[in-house]
This record gives structure tokens, sequence and C-alpha cells, in this order.
């Protein structure tokens, strides 16, 4: 509980067994956390059994793809009756105790936003060389610009899972959603400005993976690919609603 605020921390996962584990146990060690959701994808490894050990609810989505996975967790989470949904990654990047950062941001906004583009937080080894945080930082300015009137957004990222929205929020912006994929992070920013809503971005730690392999962005030709599908959801969700 965060106040009167019950928190549910909802994580995708993709064949992250080396690494489940240990996010799970750092996430229920918080104390402000009530439950965590791993929400997996017909996975080929022992993902969902160590995250069930680890202590955490599983549960299987069928449509592949990160962004159906935390559409998934989120409705899952609000069905339990959470009042805010805390999203985050299954490799280990993130570290649990942020989440007192992002609940305290949310109390005057609808949704808080981390960055991994402070250099200063960004730890050795971790995936977010310069020629990603200013790629990062580009399509951040480039979604700002989109939005200026009336929101003056203020990004650095749009690609940063750890996030922190009220319930109440998510089921309001849940149908303007669609994005199976990576985009899906860039959708729901642009989604909230189209509702009006008060989005807050902060810096919180970024680490290397602690195991496995990224799905998005652990080559130059997979960066790209996700790099472009966010673009043309930046400019779909602006111009085309
Ligand atoms: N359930 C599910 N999780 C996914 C899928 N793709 C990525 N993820 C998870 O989403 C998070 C972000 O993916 P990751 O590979 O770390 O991408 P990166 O952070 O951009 O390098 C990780 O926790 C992945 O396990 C998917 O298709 N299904
Ligand atoms: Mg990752």
């Amino acid at each position: 509980m965060f106040y009167d605020h019950n928190i549910t921390v909802v994580i995708p996962a993709y064949n992250e067994a080396d690494t489940i584990a240990d996010v799970v146990s750092d996430f229920r060690s918080i104390d402000c956390v009530d439950r965590v959701v791993v929400v997996e994808n017909n996975c080929k490894d022992a993902t969902a059994e160590l995250a069930r050990q680890a202590g955490a609810e599983v549960i299987s989505e069928s449509r592949a793809g990160y962004g159906c996975a935390l559409r998934a967790g989120m409705d899952h989470a609000v069905k339990l009756g959470a009042d805010i949904l805390v999203l985050t990654e299954a490799d280990g990047s993130f570290r649990g105790m942020d989440i007192w950062k992002l609940a305290y941001y949310l109390l005057d906004a609808n949704m808080v936003l981390g960055t991994r583009t402070t250099k200063q937080m960004v730890a050795q080894g971790a995936n977010m060389d310069a020629m990603l945080r200013w790629g990062n930082v580009t399509m951040a300015k480039l979604l700002e610009m989109m939005w200026l009137f009336p929101h003056e957004p203020r990004l650095t990222d749009v690609g940063c899972t750890y996030r922190a929205i009220w319930a109440d929020s998510w089921k309001q912006m849940r149908s303007g959603t669609t994005e199976a994929g990576p985009s899906f992070s860039p959708e729901m920013i642009c989604e909230g400005y189209r509702q009006g809503m008060r989005t807050i971005e902060i810096p919180v730690h970024y680490g290397a993976r602690m195991g496995g392999s990224s799905q998005h962005s652990d080559s130059f030709s997979k960066v790209c690919k996700t790099a472009y599908g966010m673009f043309k959801t930046i400019l779909r969700k602006r111009f085309r609603g």
C-alpha cells in the first residue's frame, strides 16, 4: 500500500528464466507493493514456473508481443482491484526501490514515466550508449512537438517501460491503445496527451540486463525497426487519433 492505494506491479516476460526470479523478489521486497503479476506469451523456458516460485501471480496472454502482454497484465490488475499500476521489465535493468519515486510523483499526475536518458543514472554496461540515448531523446522531442499545444510536454524517453499510472486513468485510455509490440510505450503516452492527462517524466536508474537477451534493442537492425515503429505510432496518434 502507498498511503491508501493498492499497488500492482506488472511485468511482461518473454523467455526471461535467467532473471525473472530475482526481479520478482526485488519488487516483492518493496514495502508499498501489494502484488506482482508476470505476463508471459508462450515462453519456451521456465519463466512462468520460476516467477510463480518467487511469489508472482502468472498469467498467460495468447497474443504475442510486449504491448499485448502489458495490456493483459494491466487489465488483470484492474480486475483484482489495484489502484496504481506499475509497469517494469523482467530483465533486471530497473530496480524495485525506484517505485517510491514514481509513486510520490503520481500523487500529482495521471501517469509518471521513467526516463533512461539521464546519463548520471545509467549504469556501466547498460544498453544505453550515446546513439540509443540520443535516439530516444530525439524521438521524445518529436512527441513533444506533436503535442506542444496545449500540453507542452517535457520528455526525454518514449520507450521506458518503468512507469506508473492510476488504474482509473488506464481504464480511460485503454480503448485508445492497439499496438502489439514495443510501440505500445509511446502509444500510451500519446493517448494520455490526447485525453488531456497530466504526465510527468522522472529519471530512474537503468542498469545492464542481468541475463538473457533483448527482444527489441540488442542489434542495430532491431533498434532501427523499433525506432521506426515508434515514429509511425507517434505520427498516427497525432494525425489520425
Ligand atoms: N510477455 C511478453 N513479454 C515481452 C515480449 N517482448 C518483450 N517482452 C518483455 O518486455 C520487456 C522489454 O523487452 P526487452 O527485450 O528487455 O527490450 P529492451 O528493454 O528494449 O531491450 C522484457 O521484460 C521482456 O521480457 C513479448 O512478446 N511477450
Ligand atoms: Mg529490457
